[in-house]
């Protein structure tokens, strides 16, 4: 039984349609996942929707909805777009489900069972409009003594019962973690965040609320419902079969399990800090590490609605090709840093690399042997050249397998854009179509060398763009069960060569994208 492995992504709020940073996100933890799953690991991928709380009963009653019937339509919307982009998550979560309110309670119940919540009161400034409390320092004057939301909307002072969960007793403990897993937080900017932001002291965490209903039941308190992320970050438990499944605990929620979380860099104090705290309380194993990628930024800047500067991940996957939409977010952006996209920047990156490096090496060469030697493949004869080519592509994957594992999808594909290009370098420096005629056996060497280099680069790679690289593989009758790393650098080759595989005229893999005027 291989070890497994445990990804989730963070669960979006469908209080509006996702935009490209839920793609980035969601594309990046599927490389991973699926680069687990082609080194042999028994993973589990899930992702989903966080449909609880204020936010979501605001965006509903701003359009006039039930919150469900919001979270409905919306949730929809995020599952079209994981479908399109070749997402292969095994479990999509809605937190209205009902398994996912059993494990919200159940993990609630242990935490009080171990004496960490208290009954208390929540104060602060309230406005009834916007059914939400401010902080003094946000609030600006109105007419006579009246205080304002930073909405302009009137506040006052309220007093709340809520549910209260003892974080600070868990500071040194958390500390402690931090200290003797230096890689629970990634990249080392947020870690260093997060321990200032714990030395600095915790205060208890006020976990539910009386002033609205739409939300996770907190058992036996009448009027209570769950603060909505104590109930979103029980998605990654409700998922792995908490509490009724202990078979599925075992295997994906395990004390030293493999568990990563891949979440941006605006929620990692939740996932960082509450998160373990919670599971210290309820005493279940924590996850192995918290991964707070960065931004997305339109152009180097913030994304948002009133200037009408966000995109729609359908639209792009439409206008450029879902791979090439994949491949650009994960080799433009290294994995922990802002980055930037623009219209220019994808075709730019998607010609160089995909159409005009890759496509257009598979496609000549290709095309080449189903011309000149009617499809039948080359016979090797390996030369130091060809045997050079086929070390350096080796290294490559290796190099790959390496970055996948520490979860730097661009290092990776920049080990394997670079032997892309050696292979290039390669077929100009030798020339088949001028060997035709000189010397016939040297060309059919060089052909089977550039055969073997393109399908290895083409299972490199299919972590990343999973649609193309499984084409290109059909095309070179390489079997669906000769795609591992494993196979790169033996002599499958040399079998498939045996079993009489005949190719055929092979099709363009990557069109060269060109900008619109609208793009300048
Ligand atoms: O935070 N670029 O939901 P959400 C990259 N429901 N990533 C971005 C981004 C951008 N421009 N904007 C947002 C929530 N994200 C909670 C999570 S988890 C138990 C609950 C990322 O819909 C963001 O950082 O606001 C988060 O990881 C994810 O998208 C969902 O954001």
């Amino acid at each position: 039984m291989p070890r497994p492995y445990t990804i989730t992504t963070a669960i979006s709020y469908p209080n509006g349609r996702p935009h490209i940073g839920h793609a980035y996100e969601v594309i990046a933890t599927d490389a991973i996942a699926r680069f687990q799953r082609m080194m042999g690991r028994d993973v589990f991928f899930q992702t989903g929707t966080d449909e609880h709380g204020l936010k979501m009963a605001q965006a509903a009653r701003a359009r006039n909805m039930e919150p469900r019937a919001l979270a409905d339509e919306m949730s929809g919307y995020f599952k079209e777009m994981n479908d399109r982009l070749n997402i292969s998550h095994d479990r999509f979560i809605r937190t209205s489900e009902p398994d996912h309110h059993r494990a919200s309670q159940a993990l609630w119940q242990a935490m009080e069972a171990n004496g960490d919540l208290y009954l208390g009161r929540y104060e602060g400034w309230y406005s009834v409009r916007d059914e939400a409390f401010y902080d003094e320092k946000e609030l600006v004057s109105g007419e006579g003594d009246q205080k304002l939301s930073p909405q302009g909307t009137p506040v006052e002072w309220t007093v709340e019962e809520s549910w209260f969960f003892r974080l600070s007793a868990y500071q040194q403990r958390l500390l402690d973690l931090y200290n003797s897993q230096p890689d629970f937080i990634q990249p080392d900017s947020r870690r260093n965040e997060i321990m200032r932001f714990v030395e600095g002291g915790l205060s208890d965490l006020s976990i539910s609320r009386t002033s609205f209903d739409w939300g996770v039941k907190v058992p036996g308190s009448e009027g209570h419902v769950m603060y909505v992320w104590v109930d979103a970050l029980t998605n990654y438990l409700t998922g792995c079969g908490y509490p009724d499944d202990a078979g599925r605990m075992a295997r994906y929620w395990s004390e030293g399990g493999d568990i990563t979380h891949v979440i941006g860099k605006d929620i990692v104090r939740f996932h960082a800090v509450y998160w373990p705290a919670f599971l210290m309380s309820a005493k279940l194993p924590l996850p192995r590490r918290i991964f707070g990628h960065g931004f997305l930024l339109n152009r180097g800047e913030k994304m948002s609605k009133s200037v009408g500067n966000v995109a729609d991940p359908m639209e792009l996957a439409d206008r450029f090709g879902v791979d090439q939409l994949r491949y650009f977010l994960l080799s433009e952006v290294t994995f922990g840093n802002d980055g930037s996209y623009s219209a220019e920047a994808i075709v730019a990156r998607s010609n160089s690399d995909l159409a005009n490096s890759f496509g257009n090496l598979a496609q000549r060469t290709l095309s080449f042997i189903a011309k000149n030697l009617d499809g039948r493949l080359p016979q090797p004869k390996p030369q130091d050249a060809d045997t050079e080519l086929l070390v350096t592509v080796r290294q490559a994957a290796t190099a790959f397998q390496q970055a996948m594992s520490d979860l730097a999808p661009s290092v990776a594909i920049e080990a394997w854009i670079r032997a892309v290009f050696a292979c290039n370098a390669y077929i100009d420096a030798q020339a088949p179509w001028a060997l035709r005629k000189t010397d016939p056996a040297r060309m059919e060497a060089v052909l089977a060398t550039l055969y073997d280099a393109i399908a290895s680069l083409a299972i490199m790679i299919q972590p990343v763009i999973p649609a193309s690289a499984t084409a290109l593989l059909d095309q070179m009758g390489v079997a669906a069960d000769r795609r591992g790393y494993d196979v790169i650098g033996t002599d499958w080759y040399t079998q498939l060569r045996g079993s009489g595989f005949a190719l055929s005229a092979p099709k363009p893999l990557f069109p060269r994208l060109e900008l619109a005027e609208a793009d300048a």
